[in-house]
């Protein structure tokens, strides 16, 4: 059966996610957008309603919401700022491995430490000679007893100043490519260096920063499930979180949508307010359709997560079809309000610039295009349950 109808729970859920994003992030996100301000009120505030950390499980202090749940509440905060909710997700980011395939007590520690208090955690995956290109990272990690011991830098690392420990990909074979990769939690206080915090286009709320690792060592329990199966956990990691990354990419779409239509019932040229002209018109429609278009992408691509379904196709559309509508909704935004599009003054011009990343991280729209030609191509071979006889 195929129902769109969310529950009451969830729409409970959803309101109050948007009376949050309406209430305590809109009226700042212009202004710390200006500043680049470090949202740390708003992440203790989102902690203390239970809008951070939804994902992790009940048993180690989380409230075990579901993957389509987690996307209700991902687009009404990027509605309000989506450089904001990018910090206020990243945990979910960084945990997800570590729910995936890391021992009981690493997830009593680690998970316990975030539902205790409103800490950050940081995925570090990208390095600058290693973006799309995983399997190219050059971190290293060396058993050394019972420690390892890691060497190397990761950029554009979200929340990378203020996080209290690390997800962190290592190569544990040099020679073996992607199967030379292991995952590790680094706590900060082993020793992580914060080189940089980036000065971005947009989503400037919030904090990427460089960091690196110069002989830091970690007791050797923190390694993730097992020693050269990090590449696999990025991947199945990518595909639980693309869902998010396109909700929040549809919320950035609707809030430049609410903008336009707004905006061209109020403006007037050649004697009507400009929404009475097919041109304006015709855009609005478009802009309506792909929105609501990734918004069932979306959720048909958390939905199945939440059925136990392997969903590296679907994510990959979502992600690639929100993405690149929340671009083309934000620069259509921007044409509707015409020269004052452009003008910082009015609200269209930050959400045209924190769309753009929408196309880049958690993987470009070109790799969730080559993904999904893969996919479509030469499916990878997975143990499905048995096809049910027609
Ligand atoms: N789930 C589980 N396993 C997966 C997988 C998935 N979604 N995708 C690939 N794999 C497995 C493959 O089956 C293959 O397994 P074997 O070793 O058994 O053959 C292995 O992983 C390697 O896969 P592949 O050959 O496709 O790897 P590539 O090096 O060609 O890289 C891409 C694949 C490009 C898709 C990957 O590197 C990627 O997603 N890059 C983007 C990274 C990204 O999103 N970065 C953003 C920063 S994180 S915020």
């Amino acid at each position: 059966m195929v129902d769109f109808t969310l529950t009451d729970e969830q729409k409970s859920l959803r309101e109050m996610a948007h009376d949050f994003a309406a209430r305590e992030i809109r009226p700042v996100a212009w202004e710390y957008d200006k500043d680049g301000t470090w949202p740390e009120e708003i992440i203790k505030k989102a902690w203390d309603v239970g809008l951070m950390n939804s994902h992790i499980p009940e048993e180690y202090g989380g409230a075990g919401a579901s993957y389509l749940d987690g996307c209700l509440i991902e687009e009404e905060l990027s509605w309000g700022c989506s450089g904001i909710q990018t910090s206020l997700g990243c945990n979910g980011l960084a945990t997800a491995p570590l729910i995936a395939g890391g021992s009981d007590e690493l997830k009593k520690e680690y998970l316990g430490r975030l539902t205790e208090a409103p800490l950050l955690a940081s995925f570090c995956l990208t390095e600058p000679e290693a973006g799309s290109d995983v399997a190219n990272m050059r971190t290293t990690a060396v058993k050394k007893g019972d420690k390892y011991v890691i060497n190397g830098s990761k950029c554009f690392i979200t929340n990378g100043s203020y996080a209290n420990w690390y997800t962190v990909y290592a190569k544990t074979d040099k020679e073996a490519g992607h199967r030379g990769i292991s995952a590790f939690v680094v706590p900060r206080d082993a020793g992580v260096v914060v080189d940089k915090k980036e000065d971005k286009l947009g989503q400037r709320a919030s904090n990427t920063a460089t960091v690196s690792f110069n002989d830091v060592e970690i007791p050797a329990d923190h390694l993730i499930g097992e020693e050269n199966h990090g590449f696999k956990l990025a991947m199945s990691t990518l595909d639980r979180t693309r869902p998010g990354v396109a909700a929040m990419a549809t919320g950035i779409a609707r809030a430049a949508f609410e903008f336009a239509t707004d905006y061209s019932r109020e403006r007037v040229t050649f004697g009507v307010p400009i929404a009475m002209h097919q041109a304006i018109q015709f855009i609005i429609a478009d802009m309506a359709t792909e929105i609501e278009a990734a918004r069932l992408l979306t959720w048909k691509s958390a939905v199945m997560l939440d059925n136990g379904e392997r969903n590296t196709l679907v994510s990959s559309h979502a992600k690639r079809f929100a993405a690149d509508t929340a671009m083309k909704t934000a620069t259509e935004a921007v044409q509707v309000y015409g020269g004052y599009g452009f003008i910082k003054e009015y609200p269209v011009e930050k959400l045209f610039r924190d769309a753009k990343i929408m196309q880049l991280y958690e993987g470009t729209s070109q790799i969730q295009r080559l993904v999904i030609a893969r996919e479509t191509l030469l499916p990878r071979r997975v143990q499905e349950p048995a096809a049910v006889p027609a």
